[in-house]
Protein backbone atom coordinates (compact mmCIF):
# COMPACT_ATOMS: atom_id res chain seq x y z
CA UNK A 1 0.00 0.00 0.00
CA UNK A 2 1.19 3.43 -0.96
CA UNK A 3 0.17 6.78 0.48
CA UNK A 4 0.24 9.69 -1.93
CA UNK A 5 3.03 11.95 -0.83
CA UNK A 6 1.47 14.43 0.29
CA UNK A 7 -1.09 12.90 2.32
CA UNK A 8 1.81 11.08 4.12
CA UNK A 9 3.29 14.28 5.13
CA UNK A 10 0.46 15.65 6.60
CA UNK A 11 -0.29 12.10 8.28
CA UNK A 12 3.33 12.81 9.58
CA UNK A 13 3.26 16.44 10.98
CA UNK A 14 -0.65 15.44 12.74
CA UNK A 15 1.29 12.49 13.84
CA UNK A 16 3.66 14.77 15.73
CA UNK A 17 1.22 17.80 16.87
CA UNK A 18 -0.96 15.03 18.91
CA UNK A 19 2.01 13.54 20.34
CA UNK A 20 3.11 17.01 21.51
CA UNK A 21 -0.96 17.96 22.22
CA UNK A 22 -1.03 15.30 24.86
CA UNK A 23 2.55 16.50 25.99
CA UNK A 24 1.48 19.90 27.00
CA UNK A 25 -1.79 18.54 27.85
CA UNK A 26 -0.06 16.53 30.55
CA UNK A 27 2.45 19.76 31.54
CA UNK A 28 -0.66 21.99 31.77
CA UNK A 29 -2.26 19.09 34.39
CA UNK A 30 0.77 18.81 36.54
CA UNK A 31 0.68 22.63 36.99
CA UNK A 32 -3.05 22.80 37.99
CA UNK A 33 -3.39 24.58 34.29
CA UNK A 34 -6.05 22.41 33.09
CA UNK A 35 -8.68 20.91 34.98
CA UNK A 36 -11.11 17.87 34.99
CA UNK A 37 -9.61 14.53 33.72
CA UNK A 38 -8.25 13.44 30.26
CA UNK A 39 -7.21 10.11 28.63
CA UNK A 40 -4.09 10.30 26.45
CA UNK A 41 -3.26 8.34 23.29
CA UNK A 42 0.12 8.84 23.17
CA UNK A 43 1.35 6.01 21.20
CA UNK A 44 -1.66 5.49 19.67
CA UNK A 45 -1.49 8.36 17.10
CA UNK A 46 -1.33 6.06 13.60
CA UNK A 47 -4.37 4.31 14.70
CA UNK A 48 -6.16 7.66 15.44
CA UNK A 49 -4.97 9.84 12.40
CA UNK A 50 -4.04 7.33 9.94
CA UNK A 51 -7.89 6.14 10.25
CA UNK A 52 -9.85 9.41 10.10
CA UNK A 53 -7.17 10.79 7.42
CA UNK A 54 -8.65 7.59 5.33
CA UNK A 55 -11.82 9.18 4.68
CA UNK A 56 -13.42 11.01 2.60
CA UNK A 57 -14.54 14.52 2.19
CA UNK A 58 -18.35 14.61 4.41
CA UNK A 59 -17.86 11.69 6.17
CA UNK A 60 -18.38 11.04 10.04
CA UNK A 61 -16.79 10.38 12.38
CA UNK A 62 -17.50 9.64 16.39
CA UNK A 63 -14.54 9.87 18.94
CA UNK A 64 -14.14 7.87 21.93
CA UNK A 65 -13.21 9.26 25.60
CA UNK A 66 -9.49 8.83 24.13
CA UNK A 67 -10.26 10.86 20.91
CA UNK A 68 -7.23 13.71 21.09
CA UNK A 69 -5.14 12.04 18.29
CA UNK A 70 -8.66 10.71 16.21
CA UNK A 71 -10.09 14.63 16.37
CA UNK A 72 -6.64 16.06 14.90
CA UNK A 73 -6.72 13.37 12.27
CA UNK A 74 -9.99 14.50 11.45
CA UNK A 75 -8.24 17.99 10.82
CA UNK A 76 -10.23 19.97 13.72
CA UNK A 77 -8.42 23.75 14.88
CA UNK A 78 -5.53 22.76 17.41
CA UNK A 79 -6.73 26.52 19.44
CA UNK A 80 -10.00 25.61 19.31
CA UNK A 81 -9.38 22.41 20.80
CA UNK A 82 -7.04 23.54 23.39
CA UNK A 83 -9.28 26.25 24.34
CA UNK A 84 -11.76 23.30 25.17
CA UNK A 85 -9.31 21.72 27.45
CA UNK A 86 -8.69 24.79 29.02
CA UNK A 87 -12.38 25.65 29.58
CA UNK A 88 -12.47 28.70 27.42
CA UNK A 89 -15.37 30.44 26.19
CA UNK A 90 -13.90 29.48 22.65
CA UNK A 91 -13.31 25.76 22.84
CA UNK A 92 -15.49 23.69 20.82
CA UNK A 93 -18.50 23.61 23.67
CA UNK A 94 -17.47 26.82 24.79
CA UNK A 95 -15.25 25.47 27.47
CA UNK A 96 -18.12 23.53 29.28
CA UNK A 97 -17.25 19.71 28.00
CA UNK A 98 -13.10 19.52 28.47
CA UNK A 99 -11.10 16.70 26.84
CA UNK A 100 -13.88 14.00 26.57
CA UNK A 101 -15.83 16.62 24.36
CA UNK A 102 -14.40 17.90 21.08
CA UNK A 103 -17.39 17.86 18.99
CA UNK A 104 -17.79 19.85 15.74
CA UNK A 105 -20.86 18.70 13.61
CA UNK A 106 -20.51 20.54 10.97
CA UNK A 107 -17.35 19.38 9.64
CA UNK A 108 -18.54 15.79 10.90
CA UNK A 109 -16.99 15.31 13.93
CA UNK A 110 -19.68 13.82 15.96
CA UNK A 111 -17.53 14.10 19.10
CA UNK A 112 -15.93 12.45 21.41
CA UNK A 113 -17.96 10.71 24.54
CA UNK A 114 -17.62 10.24 28.22
CA UNK A 115 -19.83 7.25 27.91
CA UNK A 116 -17.67 4.50 27.01
CA UNK A 117 -20.16 2.54 24.39
CA UNK A 118 -21.76 5.84 23.71
CA UNK A 119 -20.70 6.03 19.99
CA UNK A 120 -22.11 3.00 19.21
CA UNK A 121 -25.52 4.03 18.74
CA UNK A 122 -25.40 7.55 17.94
CA UNK A 123 -23.15 6.06 15.07
CA UNK A 124 -25.55 4.06 13.89
CA UNK A 125 -27.84 6.63 13.86
CA UNK A 126 -25.48 9.09 11.62
CA UNK A 127 -25.27 5.90 9.56
CA UNK A 128 -29.08 5.76 9.11
CA UNK A 129 -29.15 9.38 7.92
CA UNK A 130 -25.96 8.90 5.27
CA UNK A 131 -28.08 5.69 3.96
CA UNK A 132 -31.14 7.31 4.17
CA UNK A 133 -30.45 10.58 2.55
CA UNK A 134 -27.90 8.77 -0.22
CA UNK A 135 -25.32 10.72 0.72
CA UNK A 136 -22.45 8.21 -0.08
CA UNK A 137 -20.63 9.00 3.18
CA UNK A 138 -19.73 6.55 5.70
CA UNK A 139 -19.14 6.92 9.20
CA UNK A 140 -16.27 5.56 11.40
CA UNK A 141 -16.93 5.00 14.88
CA UNK A 142 -14.52 4.51 17.11
CA UNK A 143 -14.05 2.40 20.81
CA UNK A 144 -12.30 0.96 22.92
CA UNK A 145 -11.80 -3.02 23.54
CA UNK A 146 -13.73 -2.43 26.86
CA UNK A 147 -16.47 -0.93 25.19
CA UNK A 148 -16.91 -3.77 23.16
CA UNK A 149 -18.29 -5.74 25.99
CA UNK A 150 -21.27 -3.42 26.65
CA UNK A 151 -24.78 -4.34 25.52
CA UNK A 152 -25.11 -1.34 23.18
CA UNK A 153 -21.70 -2.51 21.32
CA UNK A 154 -24.20 -5.55 20.42
CA UNK A 155 -27.60 -4.23 19.42
CA UNK A 156 -25.87 -1.14 17.41
CA UNK A 157 -23.48 -3.81 15.18
CA UNK A 158 -26.72 -5.97 15.09
CA UNK A 159 -29.07 -3.15 13.78
CA UNK A 160 -26.21 -2.23 11.80
CA UNK A 161 -26.03 -5.42 10.16
CA UNK A 162 -29.69 -6.18 9.47
CA UNK A 163 -30.20 -2.47 7.73
CA UNK A 164 -26.68 -2.24 6.10
CA UNK A 165 -25.65 0.77 7.07
CA UNK A 166 -22.52 2.32 6.20
CA UNK A 167 -20.69 2.40 9.63
CA UNK A 168 -17.32 1.17 10.12
CA UNK A 169 -16.69 0.32 13.99
CA UNK A 170 -13.31 0.70 14.52
CA UNK A 171 -11.84 -1.17 17.69
CA UNK A 172 -8.62 0.41 19.36
CA UNK A 173 -7.62 -2.71 21.21
CA UNK A 174 -4.81 -1.58 23.57
CA UNK A 175 -5.10 -4.04 25.69
CA UNK A 176 -6.25 -2.66 28.59
CA UNK A 177 -10.06 -1.12 30.00
CA UNK A 178 -8.51 1.37 33.01
CA UNK A 179 -6.61 -1.66 34.86
CA UNK A 180 -8.54 -4.57 33.19
CA UNK A 181 -6.16 -7.05 30.52
CA UNK A 182 -8.10 -8.09 28.09
CA UNK A 183 -7.57 -11.66 28.88
CA UNK A 184 -9.57 -10.81 32.34
CA UNK A 185 -13.18 -9.12 30.64
CA UNK A 186 -13.10 -11.48 27.59
CA UNK A 187 -12.56 -15.33 26.33
CA UNK A 188 -11.45 -14.12 22.80
CA UNK A 189 -8.14 -12.73 22.02
CA UNK A 190 -9.11 -11.20 18.81
CA UNK A 191 -12.42 -8.86 18.76
CA UNK A 192 -12.70 -8.62 14.96
CA UNK A 193 -14.09 -12.25 15.71
CA UNK A 194 -17.30 -11.24 17.20
CA UNK A 195 -18.02 -9.45 13.62
CA UNK A 196 -19.18 -13.27 12.78
CA UNK A 197 -22.05 -13.22 15.11
CA UNK A 198 -23.45 -10.09 13.23
CA UNK A 199 -22.52 -11.71 9.59
CA UNK A 200 -20.37 -8.53 8.88
CA UNK A 201 -16.41 -8.48 7.92
CA UNK A 202 -14.01 -8.46 10.96
CA UNK A 203 -10.77 -7.41 10.06
CA UNK A 204 -7.90 -6.42 12.05
CA UNK A 205 -4.93 -3.79 11.09
CA UNK A 206 -1.57 -3.42 12.97
CA UNK A 207 -2.41 0.09 14.66
CA UNK A 208 0.97 1.34 14.95
CA UNK A 209 1.43 1.34 10.78
CA UNK A 210 -0.17 3.97 8.96
CA UNK A 211 0.07 2.37 6.20
CA UNK A 212 -2.13 -0.68 7.13
CA UNK A 213 -4.81 1.26 9.18
CA UNK A 214 -4.91 3.80 6.15
CA UNK A 215 -5.48 0.57 3.81
CA UNK A 216 -7.97 -0.92 5.83
CA UNK A 217 -10.16 1.59 6.63
CA UNK A 218 -10.53 2.69 2.95
CA UNK A 219 -10.86 -1.07 1.84
CA UNK A 220 -13.64 -0.66 5.12
CA UNK A 221 -14.85 2.07 3.51
CA UNK A 222 -15.41 0.93 0.14
CA UNK A 223 -17.31 -1.67 1.03
CA UNK A 224 -19.64 0.10 3.00
CA UNK A 225 -19.78 2.75 0.05
CA UNK A 226 -21.07 -0.15 -2.07
CA UNK A 227 -24.05 -0.94 -0.32
CA UNK A 228 -22.82 -4.12 1.76
CA UNK A 229 -23.41 -2.90 5.09
CA UNK A 230 -20.77 -2.13 8.31
CA UNK A 231 -17.70 -3.79 8.89
CA UNK A 232 -15.63 -4.41 12.30
CA UNK A 233 -12.05 -2.89 12.01
CA UNK A 234 -9.99 -4.03 15.42
CA UNK A 235 -6.61 -1.80 15.69
CA UNK A 236 -3.81 -3.64 17.77
CA UNK A 237 -2.10 -0.77 19.51
CA UNK A 238 -1.13 0.50 22.74
CA UNK A 239 -1.18 3.38 25.33
CA UNK A 240 2.07 4.17 26.48
CA UNK A 241 0.59 6.16 29.72
CA UNK A 242 -2.05 5.75 32.65
CA UNK A 243 -5.29 4.71 31.92
CA UNK A 244 -5.90 8.55 32.86
CA UNK A 245 -3.98 11.34 34.39
CA UNK A 246 -4.27 9.49 37.91
CA UNK A 247 -3.35 6.22 37.33
CA UNK A 248 0.03 4.14 38.86
CA UNK A 249 -0.34 1.58 36.37
CA UNK A 250 0.32 -1.72 38.95
CA UNK A 251 -0.88 -3.78 36.53
CA UNK A 252 1.65 -3.88 33.57
CA UNK A 253 5.20 -4.37 33.55
CA UNK A 254 7.74 -1.93 32.47
CA UNK A 255 9.11 -4.56 29.65
CA UNK A 256 5.86 -4.83 28.00
CA UNK A 257 5.91 -0.97 27.94
CA UNK A 258 9.15 -0.73 26.41
CA UNK A 259 8.40 -3.65 24.17
CA UNK A 260 5.38 -1.69 22.67
CA UNK A 261 7.45 1.45 22.54
CA UNK A 262 9.66 0.15 20.54
CA UNK A 263 6.98 0.12 18.05
CA UNK A 264 6.44 3.86 18.37
CA UNK A 265 4.23 4.63 15.33
CA UNK A 266 5.83 8.15 14.64
CA UNK A 267 9.41 6.53 14.95
CA UNK A 268 8.53 4.03 12.28
CA UNK A 269 7.38 6.74 9.64
CA UNK A 270 9.78 8.87 10.42
CA UNK A 271 12.23 6.20 9.56
CA UNK A 272 10.12 5.04 6.36
CA UNK A 273 9.84 9.21 5.01
CA UNK A 274 13.98 9.11 5.09
CA UNK A 275 14.96 5.69 4.31
CA UNK A 276 12.75 6.08 0.92
CA UNK A 277 14.05 9.77 0.39
CA UNK A 278 10.69 10.93 0.74
CA UNK A 279 12.16 13.58 3.12
CA UNK A 280 16.04 14.08 4.69
CA UNK A 281 16.65 13.85 8.52
CA UNK A 282 16.69 17.63 8.62
CA UNK A 283 13.45 18.34 6.77
CA UNK A 284 11.60 15.45 9.15
CA UNK A 285 13.34 17.46 12.04
CA UNK A 286 11.79 20.65 10.81
CA UNK A 287 8.43 19.56 10.39
CA UNK A 288 8.71 17.91 14.32
CA UNK A 289 9.61 21.56 15.33
CA UNK A 290 6.51 23.10 13.03
CA UNK A 291 4.74 20.12 15.17
CA UNK A 292 5.74 21.65 18.81
CA UNK A 293 5.23 25.38 17.78
CA UNK A 294 1.57 24.81 16.42
CA UNK A 295 1.07 23.26 19.62
CA UNK A 296 2.58 26.01 21.85
CA UNK A 297 0.86 28.72 19.53
CA UNK A 298 -2.44 26.65 20.61
CA UNK A 299 -1.62 26.75 24.12
CA UNK A 300 -0.28 30.51 24.27
CA UNK A 301 -3.96 31.36 22.88
CA UNK A 302 -6.18 28.95 25.04
CA UNK A 303 -4.04 30.26 27.67
CA UNK A 304 -5.01 33.97 26.70
CA UNK A 305 -8.56 33.23 25.82
CA UNK A 306 -11.75 34.17 28.37
CA UNK A 307 -13.05 31.63 30.58
CA UNK A 308 -17.15 31.33 29.95
CA UNK A 309 -19.11 34.26 31.68
CA UNK A 310 -21.00 33.28 35.09
CA UNK A 311 -24.60 34.26 33.49
CA UNK A 312 -23.63 31.04 30.41
CA UNK A 313 -23.45 29.02 32.87
CA UNK A 314 -26.72 26.79 32.27
CA UNK A 315 -26.41 27.45 28.73
CA UNK A 316 -25.83 24.14 26.07
CA UNK A 317 -26.00 21.81 29.26
CA UNK A 318 -28.47 19.14 29.87
CA UNK A 319 -28.98 17.61 33.19
C1 LIG B 1 -20.90 3.53 30.51
C2 LIG B 1 -19.60 3.74 31.21
N1 LIG B 1 -19.13 2.79 32.04
C3 LIG B 1 -17.95 2.98 32.70
C4 LIG B 1 -17.24 4.14 32.52
C5 LIG B 1 -15.89 4.33 33.23
N2 LIG B 1 -14.81 4.09 32.28
C6 LIG B 1 -14.18 5.11 31.65
S1 LIG B 1 -13.03 4.57 30.58
C7 LIG B 1 -13.32 2.97 30.96
C8 LIG B 1 -12.53 1.85 30.31
C9 LIG B 1 -12.71 1.82 28.84
O1 LIG B 1 -11.86 0.87 28.29
P1 LIG B 1 -11.76 0.66 26.74
O2 LIG B 1 -13.13 0.66 26.14
O3 LIG B 1 -10.92 -0.54 26.49
O4 LIG B 1 -11.04 1.98 26.21
P2 LIG B 1 -9.57 2.52 26.54
O5 LIG B 1 -9.70 3.33 27.81
O6 LIG B 1 -8.69 1.33 26.71
O7 LIG B 1 -9.19 3.37 25.38
C10 LIG B 1 -14.32 2.85 31.91
C11 LIG B 1 -14.83 1.57 32.46
C12 LIG B 1 -17.75 5.11 31.65
N3 LIG B 1 -17.11 6.25 31.41
N4 LIG B 1 -18.92 4.89 30.98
Amino acid sequence: MSIERETLLEMYLRMNQARAFEEKVKWGFARGMIHGTTHLSIGQEASGVASCMALDEGDKASLSHRGHSAAIGFGVDLKKMMAELLGRANGYCKGKGGSMHIADIESGNLGANGIVGGGFSISVGAALTQQYQETGNVVLCFAGDGATNEGNFHESLNLASIWKLPVIFYIENNLYAMSNPLEKHMNITDIADRAASYGMPGVICDGNDVFDVYQTIQEAAKHCREGKGPVLVESKTYRWDGHSKSDAQAYRTMEERKEWMAKDPILRLRNHMIEEGIKTAEEVDAMDAKAKQDIEDAFEFAWNSPEPDVSTLTEDVYA
